[in-house]
């Protein structure tokens, strides 16, 4: 068993409970494997990282209370079978109150959750940081595959911000400039300052709730070289954090992934990275939440 995420207690009722639920799911990945240990490495990575954010002046431990729960069991079916026993899991849970930070895993692991939140939320909006669009209508003879976890979500009629993708196909690119009602590009060659991107991307969703679906691979393969399909000129950590900072106050957020974390053997950087990122969203969001 594992001890909870950052190692801090799970007791804390006055705080924003946030459940941490590992998905060791890599059953439709099409390149490098490993993502199935991504939720152990950043369990791990999480007991050595600071909970105190000195640059927010915001220690998480003091904002949210950690709960994390068992592995979901590895489905070997295939991701339509997972998909039912995660829809069977979030059963319990209420999706106006529950807040998931669920660590992948591939990137199919979102589709429950956003399904999940969707049906709380039907103007949901999804902000994806990725190196991929992930907008395939099939790949390699799955509709589930991670290459098409957007398009699935795209089926759902949500909005969705993709940050930082670089890897298309030119059907994936036509179907982004056929969409843009639904679909808000923010290209690496194109990137904008943080404060710029939260301005559009805040005019893009209104005041739709959010969930931020983050693929480890958007990021720069020099600050996360563990992943499966790692594609150079991503998006640095000081953009990103810098962006959350600039998002709120803003939208609400509803829940949050972490997938495509392939650890690498040699080397801590990659978790210690996704632990950083994903601390960053939670800080910036919760701090400037009334309690
Ligand atoms: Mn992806």
């Amino acid at each position: 068993m594992y001890n909870n995420f950052l190692d801090l207690d799970d007791d804390r009722a006055d705080l924003h409970l946030i459940y941490v639920w590992p998905v060791p799911y890599q059953g439709t990945v099409s390149f490098g494997d490993g993502t199935k240990n991504g939720p152990e490495a950043i369990l791990k990575a999480s007991y050595q990282i600071e909970p105190y954010d000195p640059e927010l002046k915001v220690d998480i431990g003091e904002l949210c209370s950690f709960k994390t729960l068992p592995f979901q069991r590895p489905n070997v079916a295939g991701p339509d079978h997972l998909y039912e026993e995660m829809r069977d899991f979030l059963k319990d849970y209420d999706p106006g109150r529950d807040f998931f930070l669920t660590l992948g895993g591939e990137h199919s692991i979102s589709f429950p959750l956003v399904d999940f939140y969707s049906r709380q939320y039907p103007d949901l909006a999804i902000i994806q940081i990725d190196a991929h669009a992930d907008l395939r209508k099939n790949f390699e003879g799955s509709t589930y595959s991670h290459a098409c976890v957007m398009a699935r979500i795209n089926e759902l009629g949500l909005k969705t911000v993709q940050v930082g993708i670089r890897s298309l196909s030119r059907n994936e690119a036509d179907f982004i400039t056929n969409n843009q009602e639904q679909i808000l590009p923010i290209y690496p060659w194109d990137l904008p300052s943080p404060l710029e991107a939260a301005h559009i991307v805040k005019d893009f969703i209104s005041n739709r709730p959010v969930y931020v679906s983050f693929d480890a691979d958007g990021l720069d393969p020099s600050i996360m070289p563990g992943t499966g399909t790692p594609e150079p000129g991503g998006l640095s950590y000081s953009w990103v954090k810098d962006f959350w900072k600039a998002l709120w106050p803003g939208p609400k957020l509803v829940g949050m992934d972490f997938c495509e974390l392939a650890p690498q053997p040699e080397s801590v950087v990659s978790e210690s990275t996704a632990v950083k990122c994903i601390l960053k969203v939670l800080s910036t969001y919760f701090s400037q939440l009334k309690k």
